[in-house]
């Protein structure tokens, strides 16, 4: 009897092959997703100008010959306010021991401040390699830029320092190759055709979360959860999808109605175009308003909508 060889997948790999996982740490709004849908060239996490946008640790998955990374995108570290907040910040910090390779992005057009200190401090006492990536530097003169790092580099202790802007590719080839050179000697860990974790239900639900952080100001798009309760690929290529958009006040969701629903149909035309350009095919997308009151301060709420406690 002959016996298959191991792995067969493996074999092909180069001896060098490196992989592991990229945790990309820092405050809200530095642009830790922008980076990694940039680094993977589409996009996988939701982006939006306020703070505070990501909710939980998601995998972005980079697959080269010679070697895999595996981002993983985390929630900006502040001072929670609420129970969602907390398990935002606890999520992204649990990020950080689990890494092979610790990214701290901070943005380089401001001061450093105590968050980022605070950070820098968690970030520093890892035993895995640490870089510090200063980001949004097409912002900051380039006569400033230097400056400015010294700040941010003395703030710990870290392995390698970067400029980029993660907005418009700069810096993204040499920091690939100084976090390839980084990583622990492995094999894939993921199907090469494999981009991430997320199921397209919730690509699709953080898509339209992501048009009312776009749509709509202040609190409201914070007070804002979307579930997907139906989602159907049909045989004729097309989608078709029916959403739950929560708000914590009655008050909230006429905000997001609008005026004759005029806000809502702006914010599902603005997610079908981005949902479609996702799947490729025609979307049909039915969204719900309802109220779930303060989800955001009631453990046993946040969980119905998705955001678990993070694992101990
Ligand atoms: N000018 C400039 N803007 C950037 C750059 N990178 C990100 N941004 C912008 O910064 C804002 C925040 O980006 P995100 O990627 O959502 O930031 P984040 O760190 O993931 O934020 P949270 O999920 O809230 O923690 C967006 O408006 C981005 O377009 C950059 O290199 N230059
Ligand atoms: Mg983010």
């Amino acid at each position: 009897m002959t016996t298959e060889p191991e792995l067969t997948i493996s074999e092909e790999l180069p001896a060098d092959h490196r992989s592991g996982y990229v945790a990309v740490i820092g405050k809200p709004n530095v642009g830790k997703s922008t980076l990694m849908n940039a680094l993977l060239g589409q996009k996988v996490a939701i982006v939006s100008p306020k703070p505070q946008t990501t909710r939980q640790p998601l995998l972005g998955i980079l697959t080269r010959p010679e070697a895999q990374l595996i981002f993983v995108d985390t929630p900006g570290i502040h001072l929670p306010h609420h129970a969602l907040g907390e398990y935002m910040v606890a999520s992204a910090k649990q990020a950080i021991p689990d890494a092979d390779l610790v990214c701290f992005l901070v943005d380089l057009s401001g001061e450093p401040d105590g968050a980022d200190r605070a950070i820098a401090k968690l970030v520093s006492a890892v035993r895995a390699p640490k870089l510090l990536l200063l980001n949004k530097a097409d912002l900051v003169p380039a006569e400033a830029v230097e400056a400015r790092a010294a700040a941010y580099r003395a703030l710990g202790t870290f392995d390698g320092d970067l400029v980029i802007s993660a907005l418009q590719g700069a810096g993204l080839d040499a920091l690939l190759q100084a976090m390839i050179q980084r990583l622990p000697l492995g094999p894939r860990y993921f199907p090469e055709e494999q981009v991430t974790d997320q199921y397209m239900r919730s690509i699709a639900a953080e898509m339209i979360r992501e048009q009312v952080l776009n749509h709509l100001e202040q609190e409201v798009p914070h007070a804002v959860a979307v579930v997907v309760e139906e989602y159907k690929e049909r045989e004729d290529g097309s989608t078709y999808i029916a959403a739950n958009v929560f708000v914590e006040k009655e008050s909230q969701k006429g905000i997001i109605i609008g005026a004759q629903g005029s806000m809502l149909k702006r914010i599902g035309q603005a997610a079908r175009a981005e949902i479609e350009a996702m799947t490729g095919g025609k979307v049909f997308l039915e969204l719900w308003v309802k109220v779930l009151k303060n989800w955001r301060k009631e453990p046993h709420l946040l969980k119905r909508l998705g955001y678990a406690p993070p694992r101990r």
